[in-house]
């Protein structure tokens, strides 16, 4: 049986991550952990596991003894930049830590990177998989000193690391506090008001990715054939490219009435400024078959469809 941990449990992708591990290896098989315990009507309890705590990791880890750790707690680019200290603590700090724990137990750890370890000197266009990378949030410095870690303790220690770097992700369940929340407010919005006010300008185009992708990106890498990678951490993934106007016109498909307008806000539309207009995914095509299920349209569709579920609103 492949026992399984997961970090930052109760954020955007854990919460949808978590099901998806407890389909694929048991109920009993995934321990869910987050800085704060929580008990929810249905869902796996999640444990107190504050990453940046080495003691408290090293006590839960020999008790759980996993084989796999999906580490995502994290603090996001927005958040990140309102607290960079805070953010470099848990963002490398806490990876330093899982990592170390990773060399003693000999799990295999999944850590995502993210489009934000780009910076604005990176080309914006096809970015490669390997090519510049100078960004200028807290959250991207500790996403790209965390890809060189991962690759480090990989080589020097033959510690199984494994990571993409993720593009927006959109879902159903809230986001924590990135540049690319507004791509999973606007559907909320829309269902519930009818009009949303972007805080990026309507043509700031960046990748996306629907979450049952990012959930089998994850899944699927860590699955993968570790002889086949040479990438191994911050795989480039993406699924669509994306921008407030053009999720709009998706909307208006289903909701003819919808209308977007735009605040700018200057830190985020700053961000999304520096961080690529569309990835070159080619390496995780070719080194573990990556690929996309969901376009626009498709994610359009079940995303209205779930959050008139969540909200209990009917289709106009
Ligand atoms: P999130 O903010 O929704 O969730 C992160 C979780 O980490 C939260 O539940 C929070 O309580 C927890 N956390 C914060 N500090 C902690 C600590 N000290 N110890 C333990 N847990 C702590 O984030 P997410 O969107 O689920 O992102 C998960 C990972 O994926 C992160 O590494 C993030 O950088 C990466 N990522 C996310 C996206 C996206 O669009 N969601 C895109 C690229 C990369
Ligand atoms: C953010 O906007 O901070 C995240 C990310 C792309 O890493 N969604």
């Amino acid at each position: 049986m492949t026992r399984v941990l997961v970090t930052g449990a109760a954020g955007q992708i854990g919460s949808a991550l978590v099901p998806a591990l407890q389909d694929a290896y048991g109920e009993a098989a995934v321990v869910a952990t987050d800085l704060h315990e929580r008990h929810t009507e249905g869902a796996a309890p999640v444990h107190a596991l504050d990453c940046t705590d080495r003691d408290q990791i090293t006590v839960l880890l020999r008790r759980h003894n996993p084989d796999v750790v999906y580490h995502l707690a994290a603090l996001l680019s927005a958040v990140g930049e309102r607290h960079p200290q805070r953010a470099y603590d848990v963002n490398l700090g806490g990876l330093f830590n899982m990592l170390e724990a990773a060399r003693e137990q000999g799990f295999a750890l999944f850590t995502p990177s993210s489009i934000a370890a780009f910076g604005p000197s990176t080309p914006g266009d096809r970015t490669p998989q390997d090519t510049l990378q100078r960004p200028t949030t807290m959250y991207g410095v500790t996403k790209v000193a965390g890809e060189l870690l991962c690759d480090y303790y990989h080589t020097r220690y033959g510690v199984d690391t494994r990571g993409v770097r993720y593009p927006g992700i959109i879902s159903a369940t809230p986001p924590g506090g990135g540049t690319t929340d507004y791509a999973v407010e606007i559907f909320f919005a829309a269902v519930e008001k009818g009009s949303y006010t972007s805080f990026l300008a309507p043509d700031t185009q960046l990748d996306m990715m629907y979450m049952p992708d990012a959930i089998r990106a994850a899944m699927d890498l860590m699955e993968a054939d570790g002889r086949r990678l040479r990438h191994r951490n911050a795989f480039n993934v993406t699924a669509m490219q994306l921008t407030p106007a053009t999720l709009a016109s998706a909307i208006r498909a289903h909701i003819p009435t919808f209308t977007l307008d735009c605040e700018v806000d200057p830190m985020r539309q700053a961000i999304a400024e520096s961080w690529p207009r569309e990835l070159d995914d080619s390496a995780a095509r070719e080194e573990w078959g990556w690929s996309p299920h969901y376009d626009l349209t498709e994610t359009t569709a079940d995303m209205l469809r779930l959050v008139r579920e969540r909200t209990a609103t009917p289709a106009h």
